[in-house]
This record gives structure tokens, sequence and C-alpha cells, in this order.
């Protein structure tokens, strides 16, 4: 009887910086996945792996403005935090009610608030 040799072999795609993603070879179409640091669904385009499995921490997703920062995403509802949080430079903060918004730098700008 004739054994089976197994062949295991790591990929490791062309680009940045990269990270853990193991593969047994016999993938044909391997697609590039993004680290999710901190977990808010969206990757950071700086940190890819190719593979055809889904790496622990790889999404699909590899547009994170700001992987160390979960309340920071394309699409995220904007906080009252001086920060932009939806990585689009044209949305404000949205204040609690009975707080005085003060601009924090030239238009546009991303608002914090006092009581
Ligand atoms: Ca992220
Ligand atoms: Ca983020
Ligand atoms: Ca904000």
């Amino acid at each position: 009887m004739r054994g089976v040799r197994v062949i295991t072999a790591l990929l490791v795609g062309c680009g940045r910086i990269h990270f853990d993603a193991a593969d047994d070879g016999s993938c044909e179409a391997p697609i590039t996945w993004y680290a999710d640091i901190d977990g808010d669904g969206h990757g950071d385009p700086a940190v890819e792996s190719v593979a055809c499995t889904q790496p622990a921490d790889g999404i699909e997703s590899g547009d994170d403005c700001d992987d160390s920062d979960r309340y920071r995403f394309p699409g995220a509802p904007e906080l009252c935090d001086g920060l932009d949080n939806d990585c689009s430079a044209g949305t404000q903060d949205v204040c609690p009610v009975g707080c005085t918004p003060i601009q924090t730098g030239t238009a546009p700008t991303y608002l914090v608030c006092t009581t």
C-alpha cells in the first residue's frame, strides 16, 4: 500500500506588514485579509495577509482609519470626543443636549462640548 504524503506550506503574500495565516497549499484563489485588532469589523489596510483560510483576527474589509480605536471606522456614529469617528472629514460631533459645542480647529472640524 502506498502512503500518503502531506505537504504543508505557509503562504506569505506580497505587501506591507503580514500577520499569521497558514494554508495547506491547495488553494488556487487566495484572498487578502486585513488585521482587525480593535474588533470593530474594519481591518487595518496596512496589515494584510493573503490566504484562502480566514486567519484569526483577520477580515476582508481593509478600510479602518484607526485600528487602535473601536469607535473610529467608516460609518461610525460621531461621538462628542473631538475625534473623527466616521473617518469622514465633513462630519461634526453630536453633542449631548445642554452642552455648548466648541470648535477645535478650522473647518471641517469635530466638535467637543462644554457643559
Ligand atoms: Ca478595526
Ligand atoms: Ca477602528
Ligand atoms: Ca467625534
